[in-house]
């Protein structure tokens, strides 16, 4: 494959998303998202207490950073568009600051010939539509983030091809709503418990999706494609026995099949949800399944899928002491990948990521496209990276530049990516590498570092790793 070339219309770069770079959280006529109340005011809820006030500053180098991008002949960057940042209550009043910003982000690319691929949620919720209703666990949110994507798109589509209304629904209610939160102030879980909360909050955004694509299409007539990205691992059964079977196939279920299974199959959910959930899973009218079938026009998997072993042991053991209320799907995962592949330290973006990903992305590509939904036309990878544990640590900057490991991590990834279009037939059409540079990573703070390019944080300089050279240079040759 070392001289086999991707697809003419691959389209390939960099990603990130807004709180998680951007800064300027309180400035600039921004409001508060849920993430500004979870990182400031909710214990524990960032492993090192850091939070995206300042990060990377992107909001006031984007520049500099596109400049960088153009230098290093990177050509799409995938950034998300801050809500809150341009409807501070949500909805009602607009922020001026916040749209003359983006109006001069999405130039900016432009003028260095970066194309945007934009997601238009990263889970930077609205405070504010937590206090007035609930945000996620509420049909009002539909029209809420309706009124926000409109306003988004008809303002930018002329330049983008690619958009991504919902980053990553599987963290419904956790990463994006209000599970965390509501542990510590109760009026953010308006709906008791994780679990009736969680289902409420996917039907919702599952329908807020629908109804944004429904109108790109039919009424906007828009020049690009829309779906929202997928986050999910790969497993297979442990064993031969149709018991593992069946509860890897229970796992994929729940975790894509919620979203997917509505999108690309009957318009509804699938029947193990069904059975397990009973009525805390809502119920689509018949309109609404219209709405929501066909409303991707792609496949997108943040395709980090850790590789895993696993079956009906791990389900019943995980379904009983999951940490998470309710999450009665996970069919567990070894902490060994199968086929002997090393696994590293089990830490956030650890080590397995490192080893049996790569192999894993292949397998998955193949198992989505061909398996669980076959009738998707094409796929992208649209989140791959690895973050290298401890690397924070480091002091010294020679050794943080050389990530040695992270460019192994590309290249094979990368490698597999190519071997699943021209060995295994898979239509992939796209791949973004996390991140464009270090940046806020949730629960884990400023203390895991996905970054192809280092940011000090203090002197908020950015420096290119070894491994963006490995990714830029594998490109050169297979583009
Ligand atoms: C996710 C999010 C990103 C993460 C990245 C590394 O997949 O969790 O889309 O915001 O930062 O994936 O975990």
């Amino acid at each position: 494959l070392s001289n086999a070339k991707l697809p003419e219309n691959f389209i390939w770069g960099v990603a990130s998303s807004a709180y998680q770079i951007e800064g300027a959280a309180n400035a600039e006529g921004k409001g508060p998202s849920i993430w500004d109340l979870l990182a400031h005011r909710v214990p524990n809820q960032v492993a090192d207490n850091t939070t995206g006030d300042v990060v990377a500053e992107h909001y006031y180098l984007y520049k500099q950073d596109f400049a960088r991008l153009k230098t290093l002949g990177v050509p799409v960057f995938s950034p998300s568009i801050s809500w809150p940042r341009i409807f501070p209550f949500g909805k009602g009043p607009i922020n001026g600051e916040g749209v003359h910003h983006y109006d001069d982000v999405v130039a900016e690319l432009v003028k260095n010939g970066i194309k945007p691929a934009i997601t238009l949620f990263h889970w930077d919720t609205p405070l504010a539509l937590f206090n007035e209703y609930g945000a996620w666990t509420d049909p009002q949110i539909v029209d809420d983030f309706f009124n926000f994507a409109t306003f988004i798109i008809q303002r930018y589509d002329q330049y983008v091809e690619t958009w991504f209304t919902i980053n990553e629904p599987q963290y419904c209610n956790w990463q994006y709503a209000s599970y965390p939160a509501g542990k510590y102030y109760p009026a953010y879980n308006n709906v008791t418990g994780g679990l009736e909360a969680r289902f409420l909050c996917g039907h919702y955004t599952l329908l807020a999706h629908a109804r944004v694509a429904k109108w790109y299409h039919e009424d906007f007539k828009g020049r690009g494609r829309i779906t929202f990205k997928n986050s999910a691992n790969y497993f297979e059964p442990n064993t031969t026995s149709s018991a593992d079977a069946v509860a890897v196939q229970r796992n994929y279920d729940f975790v894509l099949g919620w979203f997917n299974d509505p999108v690309w199959k009957d318009g509804d959910y699938p029947e193990s949800l069904r059975q397990t959930l009973g009525d805390t899973l809502p119920t689509f009218t018949d309109e609404e399944k219209a709405l929501v079938k066909g409303s991707c026009d792609f496949f997108a998997l943040d395709g980090y899928t850790s590789f895993y072993a696993s079956g009906i042991d791990d389900l019943e053991a995980c379904t009983s002491n999951s940490s998470y209320p309710g999450y009665p799907e996970c069919a567990g995962s070894q902490s060994t990948a199968p086929d002997g592949f090393p696994i590293g330290p089990s830490a956030d973006g650890g080590a397995n990521w490192l080893y049996s990903a790569p192999v894993g992305l292949r397998r998955f590509l193949k198992k989505i496209t061909t398996e669980l939904f076959p009738s998707v036309p094409d796929i992208m990878v649209t989140e791959f990276g690895f973050a290298e544990p401890g690397e924070a640590a480091l002091s010294s900057l020679n050794t943080i530049l050389w990530d040695l490991r992270r460019a192994d991590y590309y290249q094979s990834y990368l490698d597999n990516i190519l071997a699943s279009i021209h060995y295994d037939g898979v239509n992939v059409t796209g791949a973004f590498g996390w991140a464009i540079f270090d940046n806020f990573e949730w629960g884990s703070g400023l203390n895991t570092r996905f970054g192809l390019q280092y940011v000090n944080y203090t002197s908020l300089e950015r420096t290119p790793k070894a491994s963006m050279f490995t990714f830029l240079n594998w490109f050169s040759q297979h583009i």
